[in-house]
């Protein structure tokens, strides 16, 4: 065994973006690309001599193979331990756990989470701190210079770890842990609910369908849905992860997890669904007859956390993304608690949450989470709404119908145009910004423009300022209108249009009729057809 420095020079586009490096896989597979970036990870954390890391990823090809990339780094430039889930496999809130639990100094997470994955799809490296939490963009600026300006990274020569079996073995001075993926991860939430609860909810027939999307969550959901609580066995489908996952997309949402949609809405759909993504920190929940988009999920989860063991003395305060429907805006003020917006992507939330101001988070994109780690976690909302149904003893269905009549409904929807040629992307945006000083006051499509900027977030915990982050349009009517450019495609870009709007009264539209006005004004504003040469969205959510 020996160091190997190997003299390599920058590559152009290793910015991270919402949530770490994600590229093509193939482009991940050219020569020198993971190389380089980890290794500029272990400089802009000021290198990893000494540090104790956290490694695992969502099985996804190439995890295997650049696992043992990481490992060779790692010791070659002296980190003291890796703690690696069995198979180099770890969810990305069982790593945040992990992290934790063993007050490592960091880790890296081997994802490209919803998106599709395959020697054609997606791969992407995540790197997060000792809070167990994404990077704040004060680190990921600093990997990203140092991508710039690398000439040379250190790697080891030597054979493969053996990944396969728990326990500690060697490579150079560094010790290599592997541990069980599933098993700290659901002791923590055995910890967070009242499992006697979900079980005897399982004991009295109640049935649910989890629909694993071939991703990293069945083995978790298996160990704690069906072994745990007692859920019929079946209950978790597509529960064993695949390198391509079975050739989808792993994106719980109605479109990419039609096939649970279409059982729910059938005559003999089970009482609850839910699904979660690629790396394990998405959700969706859908009851039997009734989907509940993920900005309202947040808002019954803050409605009720008091039915939860661990939240039952009350919420710190809540915090949503920007884009993110405003319905948990209005359960805190009823709650009389602070609710935070923030820019889209979990890192801004790590400040929040370790200063103690809030206790739940959520993103309009099946995204929810708690203090109990430091990124989203989809197995822990399904268990969290289990834990409401079960004291409630109610269907979703009538939960829903009880929020919204208490707190009106927030009518949402996302409509995404994939694959935009990105000059004409940000043309579009930067054509709209320049006019938003002039909107306030105007009428378009039948509504009165109230507000108009492009969100800045000033982080009221560490008073950094982060700029650009979308641009919000305020009608008079309360309704909403944002859009921003995706940043984890990897092909063109992808233009996010948010859409919403509040009703007190009309509280069983369908979402698009309800939103026909904010659409049409949403036309009218950006000219998303001719500027794009898109007829209509790829994806609406
Ligand atoms: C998207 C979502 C964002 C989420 C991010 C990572 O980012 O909009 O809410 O935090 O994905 O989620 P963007 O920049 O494409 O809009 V995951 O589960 O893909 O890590
Ligand atoms: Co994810």
């Amino acid at each position: 065994m020996s160091i190997h420095t190997v003299a390599t020079q920058p590559i152009a586009g290793q910015k991270p973006g919402t949530s770490g490096l994600r590229k093509q896989t193939r482009v991940f597979q050219q020569p020198h690309f993971l190389e380089n970036f980890i290794q500029s990870i272990w400089t802009g954390i000021g290198g990893v001599a000494g540090k104790t890391l956290v490694l695992g990823g969502d099985g996804r090809h190439f995890n295997a193979e650049a696992a043992q990339v990481v490992l060779r780094m790692a010791a070659a430039s002296g980190a003291a331990r890796v703690i690696v889930g069995r198979g180099a496999l770890l969810s990305t809130p069982a790593a945040s756990n992990l992290i934790r639990k063993r007050h490592a100094d960091g880790g890296i997470i081997l994802s490209a989470s919803h998106n599709p994955g395959g020697p054609e799809g997606d791969f992407g490296v995540k790197y997060n701190t000792a809070n167990g939490g994404p990077a704040p963009e004060s680190v990921t600026e600093k990997i990203f210079a140092a991508t710039k300006d690398i000439t040379e990274y250190r790697i080891f020569e030597t054979q493969n770890a053996d990944l396969s079996a728990l326990g500690e073995q060697t490579m150079g001075d560094m010790v290599i842990e592997v541990v069980d993926p599933v098993a700290d991860y659901a002791d923590l939430m055995a910890s967070i609910f009242d499992f006697d609860a979900l079980k005897a909810l399982f004991a009295s027939g109640f049935r649910m369908r989890f629909d694993a999307m071939h991703a990293i969550t069945g083995p978790y959901a298996h160990a704690i849905l069906e072994d745990t609580l007692g859920a019929e066995k079946g209950t978790v489908i597509n529960g064993i992860p695949s390198t391509d996952f079975g050739n989808g997309h792993p994106d719980p949402n109605p479109i990419w997890a039609k096939p649970l949609m279409d059982e729910m809405m059938s005559e003999g759909a089970p009482d609850f669904g839910a699904a979660s993504d690629g790396d394990g920190d998405r959700n969706m929940i859908v009851g039997k007859h009734q989907y509940v988009t993920p900005s309202d999920s947040l808002a019954v989860l803050a409605a009720n956390a008091t039915l939860v063991p661990a939240y039952s003395g009350g919420l710190k305060g809540v915090a949503r993304s920007m884009p993110t429907s405003q319905a948990v805006d209005r359960v805190a003020a009823s709650l009389g608690i602070d609710c935070f917006e923030t820019p889209t992507g979990w890192k801004f939330f790590g400040n929040l949450l370790d200063a103690g101001r809030c206790t739940l988070c959520g993103e309009e994109s099946a995204g929810t989470g708690s203090d109990h780690v430091r990124e989203k976690d989809g197995l822990w909302a399904v268990l969290f709404w289990l834990n409401i149904l079960a004291q409630k003893k109610i269907s979703v269905k009538e939960l829903m119908a009880q929020h919204w009549a208490e707190f009106g409904r927030n009518y949402y929807s996302r409509h995404d145009y994939e694959g935009v040629d990105a000059a004409a992307a940000n043309a579009l945006m930067d054509d709209l910004r320049a006019r938003m000083a002039t909107l306030p006051g105007t009428q378009v499509a039948g509504l009165t423009v109230k507000t108009a900027d492009d969100f800045a977030y000033d982080d009221p915990i560490d008073g950094s300022r982060t700029e650009h982050q979308g641009i919000r349009i305020g009608f008079e009517t309360g309704a909403r209108l944002v859009l921003r450019l995706s940043g984890t495609g990897t092909v063109g870009a992808t233009l996010r249009v948010y859409l919403e709007t509040l009703e007190t009264e009309n509280l069983h539209m369908d979402a698009q009729e309800a939103l026909a006005p904010v659409i049409a004004a949403a036309e009218a504003l950006a000219g998303i057809r001719e500027k794009t040469g898109r007829a209509e969205p790829d994806v609406i959510t």
